[in-house]
């Protein structure tokens, strides 16, 4: 498989600097200016994600836009100042049968040859990336503008693959080696590191003792970098696709907690929302406060005040306040109680040097590998994703009684599903949405 991956990585690569330098143009002959994935779930958020944090090192004349969702309006505000002629599409999907992404890919295709007044123009706007290259060929895209993973890739562990070429578009072939490299390291250190002295084991068993010896339900992801804003909302899928199960790999019943509910958004901004409940809730939340030590973006003392926020968090959790303390700082009795934090919460401090393509590939192994260590311990699968098709194969049965053509027959859901379904009938619009 080797040569074979280097092969596409390579294609990647090449279609990356003609997108760049120009020698890639659309159909009437102007430059790419805009690159929008449509994709969804492991096919979206680890581009969407890397894109955003490795923004720094993006080719500026290349706006980068994802659309993911089934609603129109994802579409209709990615594309509304855009100009076709200038656009390009990476359609990707593992599977190509996606409901969401060959509803977006269909929508694309009508808006560029609408357009641009020609169905040909579909091969100079259109690139896949997907395992599955005859629909590929099937939607009218060339083979040699397609961009090949393997079944063996799972959707949500599959940004180093083909599935981050609009990632490999927005910051460049030798960015992307880079953070590859820093994946790859961190695939050695655990390979290779004894356990205790192996970040991807202890932070999985860190996580194991709070689960299940503590019984804490979530688990909160607190980058301290704006760049890492959407860390938490692709390592939700990371590890609640991954480890949210309830049977082992034989198929039974587990008697004790497995994956957590992952949340959380960037520091400093949580500290004036959810950070209440970190320190004085009733519940236990362990988090990962993320952070680097030199900034991309040197402005005034903000890099020493993030920083010191950051800390300042881990230190409180850790040490809270007692009342004694409080009563000392000269608190009204009757507000002690409010003023006083119990501390003795947990939390990792994840500090790095610096932003860089390398860093990053370091930190999503990380949590690839420590979710697989969780995974072997509870004994369950985290490679498949059974709980994604019922609502999936749902949808498909709901669907066809949504047209006003349906409006006051019979169903044949349950009586819930079949009321709300009356309702929307009774109020949708009768022209085609
Ligand atoms: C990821 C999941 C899921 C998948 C999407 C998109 O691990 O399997 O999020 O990535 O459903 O699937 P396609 O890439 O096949 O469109």
């Amino acid at each position: 498989m080797v040569p074979k991956v280097h092969a596409v990585l390579d294609r990647m690569a090449v279609f990356a600097e003609h997108l760049a330098s120009g020698t890639w143009r659309g159909h009437t002959g102007k430059p790419i200016r805009n690159v929008i994935n449509i994709g969804i779930g492991g096919s979206d958020l680890g581009p969407r994600m890397a894109t955003q944090a490795l923004a720094h090192y993006c080719d500026r004349n290349l706006r980068l836009r994802f659309i993911s969702n089934i609603d129109g309006t994802d579409f209709a505000e990615a594309t509304r100042d855009l100009d076709p002629s200038e656009t390009l599409f990476i359609v990707c999907s593992k599977t190509f049968t996606t409901l969401e992404t060959m509803a977006n890919a269909n929508a694309a295709r009508a808006w560029c040859v609408a357009a641009l007044a020609d169905p040909a123009s579909v091969a100079r706007h259109f690139v896949a990336v997907s395992t599955n290259l005859k629909a590929v060929a099937a939607f009218g895209i060339d083979p040699a503008n397609t961009f090949e993973f393997w079944d063996w890739v799972g959707g949500r562990y599959s940004l180093a693959s083909a599935v981050g070429l609009a990632l490999m578009v927005a910051i460049g072939p030798s960015h992307f080696r880079d953070m590859l490299a820093g994946m790859h390291m961190m695939d050695e250190h655990f390979r290779s590191m004894p356990l205790e002295r192996n970040l991807p084991a202890i932070l999985g068993l860190i996580g194991i003792w709070y689960s299940n010896f503590f019984g804490c339900e979530s688990h909160a992801v607190l980058p301290y970098d704006q760049y890492l804003a959407a860390l938490p909302a692709y390592l939700q899928q990371l590890d609640m696709e991954s480890n949210g199960k309830r049977v082992d790999r034989s198929g039974r019943l587990v008697d004790f907690d497995t994956g957590p509910i992952i949340w959380g958004q960037a520091g400093t901004n949580g500290q004036h929302a959810f950070h209440q409940l970190l320190h004085q809730g009733t519940r236990l939340v362990p988090c990962d406060l993320i952070g680097f030590c030199q900034s991309l973006n040197p402005l005034g003392e903000h890099h020493d005040l993030l920083i010191a926020n950051l800390l300042a968090q881990a230190q409180a959790l850790a040490f809270g306040k007692t009342a004694q303390e409080a009563t000392a700082e000269g608190i009204t009795p009757a507000l002690v109680p409010h003023r006083s934090f119990p501390g003795n919460r947990p939390s990792n401090v994840i500090l790095l040097e610096r932003l860089t393509p390398h860093a990053l590939g370091q930190l999503i192994a990380l949590y690839e590998h420590k979710v697989f260590v969780q995974g072997a311990i509870w004994g369950i699968d985290s490679f498949d994703q059974w709980g994604v098709e019922l609502g999936k194969t749902l949808a498909q049965r709901i669907n066809p009684d949504l047209g006003t053509h349906k409006r006051g027959a019979e169903l044949k859901h349950d009586s819930s599903t079949n009321a709300l379904i009356h309702y929307y009938q009774a109020r949708r619009s009768t022209t085609k949405q």
